[in-house]
């Protein structure tokens, strides 16, 4: 896996990130260093993939980059005659993406796609995976998206829904920023590229709180919705149909 080391060098004018080809280049370690709880949250997918999956539905993973959750969800999946469609405006990730489904002979069912998912027709579905892609959604676009996927899935589907979140308390707020911060020192970031890399994402990641993900779930017409798993300012949401 090759080392993540975008923002290591002092840079005179830092642009706005992009999902561009160093990024996918890094991404499986940059995400891996930098996301609390990754790991599990994709080891998991697989568990819920099992359970939610139903037979001959359309299971979505939105934002996919190299395909991490896709896989997850094909190694989960029981149910018969599904279709995995992953979908990623970057082709640099769509690229990387479609060799890692390709590698993987039991993927008989994966369809990967070069698109916007504020474009992407969601029908017939029984899961959906958006791990750390709403986030970076205009705000303004989120709730008609949310609204959108609920009206193509099954009843008693599963949409995941992980994100960076922010907290109404101050005082917490600033504390599990500043935990999230030694989590990347520990695991080999400078500060200088963690301030960095903080510049890009400025404006280009915008993160909300629990309460407003779980009330825009809510009135986009999904009937029960809660946290399934939390470490520090990252989370991860099931909202089923
Ligand atoms: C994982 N889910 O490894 N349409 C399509 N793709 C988009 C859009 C959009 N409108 N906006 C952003 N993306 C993955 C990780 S990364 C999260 C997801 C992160 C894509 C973007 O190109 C990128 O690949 C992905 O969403 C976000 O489980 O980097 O923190």
């Amino acid at each position: 896996m090759d080392k993540d080391q975008i923002y290591s060098e002092s840079m005179a004018n830092i642009a706005n990130f992009n999902f561009d080809a160093q990024v996918a280049d890094v991404f499986t370690d940059m995400i891996e260093r930098s996301v609390p709880g990754y790991r599990s949250i994709i080891t998991m997918i697989e568990t819920l993939t099992g359970h939610y999956a139903l037979p001959g539905s359309n299971l979505y993973d939105l934002g996919c980059s190299l395909g991490a959750a896709t896989l997850s969800m094909e190694r989960g999946l029981t149910a018969e005659n599904c279709q995995i469609i992953a979908v990623d405006n970057s082709p640099a990730m769509v690229e990387r993406c479609r060799k890692a489904v390709a590698r993987r002979h039991t993927c008989a069912g994966v369809t990967v796609i070069e698109g916007d998912i504020l474009a992407t027709e969601i029908a017939d579905a029984s899961v959906v995976v958006l791990n750390f892609t709403l986030q970076f959604v205009p705000p303004e676009e989120r709730a008609r998206l949310l609204e959108r996927i609920c009206a193509g899935m099954r009843p008693g589907g599963v949409l995941i829904l992980s994100e960076k979140v922010v907290f109404e308390d101050e005082h917490l707020d600033e504390l599990l920023a500043g935990i999230h911060h030694d989590f990347k020192r520990a695991h080999g970031y400078s500060d200088l590229e963690i301030s960095q890399k903080r510049s890009a994402l400025e404006n280009v990641l915008v993160p909300e709180t629990i309460p407003t993900h779980r009330e825009r779930l809510l009135s986009a017409g999904f009937t029960s919705v809660d946290v399934w798993f939390q470490c520090f300012n990252f989370m991860s949401m099931l909202a089923i149909k």
